[in-house]
C-alpha cells in the first residue's frame, strides 16, 4: 500500500506540473487528442509510465494480500500441527503406560506391594495428563488404560486372596482332595504325630477320594524286594509306581477308619478289583500289623477274597521274617515285603513280570489267576465316610 501510495503522489506531482507547463498548448491538445502521436507534448511522455505502472502496482498489492493470507493459513496449519504432536507424544507416554500395566498384570514375579506402588505411579501420571486434550481418541485411550488399570488392580487383589488363602490353608486330611474332580492329583497331606507328605490320589478308578498306598504299573520299573527300613520309610515315584510306607499307612488309619479298594489288570486286559470295607495298620512296635480289614465283596469282575488270608498278620521283607511260617522266610520266598502268614494267597508287591508266564515271584491275586502276573495294580484307601 505504501508503494502504491508513492506512485499516486508522484502522478499528481506531475499533473500539476503537466498541468502549469502546459497551459499554453491545451487548445492544440484537444484538437489532437485523438491519438498520442498528435498530442506530442512533454508532459503526456512523462505521465504515461505513471498510469501504466498504477495497474501493475494493484496487482502487486492483491499479491501480497493473498501470500499474506497463505501466512496465516500455514501459520494455523503449524500450530495445529504442533498440537498434534503434542497428541502424538502423549499417545506415545499412554502406550509406554499401558505396557507397563500390562507387563505388571501379567508378570508373577511382580511383588503385590511393588505392583500397588507402580500402579500408583501410574494413576497420577494419568491424572496429569487427563484434561490437557479434549480429543477423541485421546480420551478413548484414556479410557482404556483407566480400565486396564482396574483390572490390573483387581487381578493383584486377587492374587492376593489366593496367596492368602494358600497360606491358611494347611495340609490336612481328607478334606482337601475328597471333592477334587482331577483323575489323578499329588497333594501334600497332614495326619496326626507325623510330618505332612506328599500322596497321589486317584479319582478315576474307584471314584473320588481314593489315596494311593501302592501301585506298580507298567513302564516306571520299581525295585519291590526292599528292606524293613525301606519299606517303613516307603520308595518309588509318586508319579509310576511306590509304596506309600508302613509308618504313614499307621498313622493314616490310626487317625480315622479307612476302607481299602485293590485294582487288578492282566496282560490280556482283564480286569478285576477287591474291596474290603476296614483297613488299619498297627505300629512298628507290633511290626504294621494287618489289624483290621473288615468285610470283604468283590463286585463285578469279583476277583475273590484273597487278603483275609493275612489278616492280623505282621509285616515281613526280606531282612524281616516276621510271618507264621517258622520253616519258610515267606518275604524271600515270594521276593515281596508282605503281610505274610504261613506265607500268602496274593502277592501285590512282587516283581513285575514282562510277560504273562505264571509265576509265584510276580504280582498275583490267587483266587483270581492264579500265579499270573498282573500288568497293572493299584492299593487305594479312602476314609470311611
Ligand atoms: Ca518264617
Amino acid at each position: 500500500m505504501f508503494a502504491m501510495k508513492n506512485w499516486v503522489l508522484v502522478f499528481l506531482i506531475a499533473a500539476a506540473l503537466c498541468s502549469v507547463i502546459n497551459s499554453e498548448s491545451i487548445s492544440i491538445c484537444e484538437e489532437a487528442r485523438r491519438t498520442d502521436a498528435e498530442c506530442g507534448s512533454y508532459c503526456y511522455a512523462v505521465s504515461k509510465p505513471l498510469l501504466q505502472m498504477a495497474p501493475l502496482c494493484h496487482r502487486k498489492d492483491q499479491e501480497i494480500s493473498e501470500l499474506k493470507d497463505k501466512l496465516q493459513d500455514l501459520q494455523r496449519k503449524v500450530s495445529a500441527f504442533e498440537a498434534q504432536e503434542s497428541h502424538c507424544k502423549i499417545f506415545d507416554e499412554l502406550t509406554s503406560l499401558r505396557s507397563a500395566v500390562e507387563s505388571m498384570a501379567n508378570s508373577r514375579s511382580v511383588n503385590t506391594s511393588d505392583a500397588s506402588v507402580e500402579l500408583k505411579k501410574c494413576q497420577d501420571r494419568l491424572s496429569n495428563t487427563i484434561g490437557c486434550r479434549n480429543s477423541r481418541t485421546l480420551q478413548q485411550t484414556l479410557t482404556e488404560t483407566r480400565d486396564r488399570l482396574k483390572k490390573c488392580l483387581d487381578k493383584d487383589a486377587n492374587t492376593t486372596k489366593v496367596e492368602e488363602s494358600k497360606a491358611e490353608a494347611k495340609p490336612e486330611y481328607p478334606s482337601n482332595y475328597l471333592g477334587s474332580k482331577n483323575p489323578i492329583v499329588i497333594l501334600k497331606v497332614q495326619v496326626p504325630d507325623i510330618a505332612p507328605f506328599r500322596v497321589r490320589c486317584n479319582n478315576e478308578i474307584a471314584g473320588p477320594g481314593w489315596m494311593v498306598i501302592q501301585q506298580q504299573v507298567k513302564g516306571s520299573l520299581v525295585d519291590f524286594e526292599r528292606n524293613w527300613e525301606t519299606y517303613r520309610s516307603g520308595f518309588g515315584d509318586l508319579h509310576g509306581s511306590h509304596f506309600i510306607g508302613l509308618e504313614k499307612l499307621y498313622h493314616l488309619t490310626k487317625s480315622q477308619p479307612h476302607e481299602l479298594y485293590i485294582h487288578m489288570v492282566t496282560f490280556q486286559e482283564f480286569v478285576t478289583q477287591a474291596y474290603y470295607d476296614n483297613f488299619r495298620v498297627d505300629s512298628e512296635a507290633e511290626g504294621y500289623r494287618l489289624i483290621d480289614l473288615g468285610k470283604y465283596s468283590g463286585g463285578a469282575g469279583d476277583a475273590g477274597d484273597a487278603l483275609s488270608f493275612n489278616n492280623n498278620q505282621k509285616f515281613s521283607t526280606l531282612d524281616r521274617d516276621n510271618d507264621s511260617y517258622d520253616r519258610v522266610h515267606c518275604a524271600r520266598e515270594y521276593k515281596s515285603g508282605w503281610w505274610h502268614n504261613n506265607c500268602t494267597e496274593s502277592n501285590l508287591n512282587g516283581i513285575y513280570m514282562r510277560t504273562d508266564e505264571a509265576s509265584r515271584w510276580g504280582i498275583w491275586w490267587r483266587p483270581w489267576q492264579r500265579y499270573t502276573p498282573f500288568k497293572a495294580v493299584h492299593m487305594l484307601i479312602r476314609p470311611k465316610l
